[in-house]
């Protein structure tokens, strides 16, 4: 196995066993929406305030606050799922550019010092 492989693997399995499967999930399907930007954004730091967030202290950043709140399809459905495009022209962390902007320059639409 090659070290990258185990790093990933590593990485992955920490972030399974420490965040809410859920957002594991929530990461992918961010990923399906915007493979270009999977390199720079396609991880937990795009929605939470700490990179490796742990199930008791996993702050969503008002990125990861908008798509829990305006992006959800169904609140209520135990399985939720999500149209990132109805918050892309958000500009949610405040900085002065819209989400799908940072999204496109893979900058993080949820860190305000990111743009
Ligand atoms: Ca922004």
């Amino acid at each position: 196995m090659k070290k990258t492989t185990i790093a990933v693997s590593v990485l992955l399995a920490f972030c399974v066993g420490t965040t809410l499967l859920a957002n594991l999930d929530n990461q992918k399907a961010f990923v399906a929406k915007y493979p270009d930007a999977k390199a720079s954004l396609g991880k937990c730091s795009t929605c939470h305030t700490k990179p490796l967030p742990k199930k008791e202290d996993h702050e969503l950043n008002p990125y990861g606050k908008d798509v829990q709140t305006k992006a959800v399809v169904d609140p209520k459905a135990e399985k939720k799922t999500y149209k990132f495009e109805k918050i892309e022209s958000l500009d949610s962390d405040g900085d002065g550019v819209k989400n799908i902007d940072e999204i496109k320059a893979g900058t993080n639409p949820g860190d305000p010092k990111s743009k």
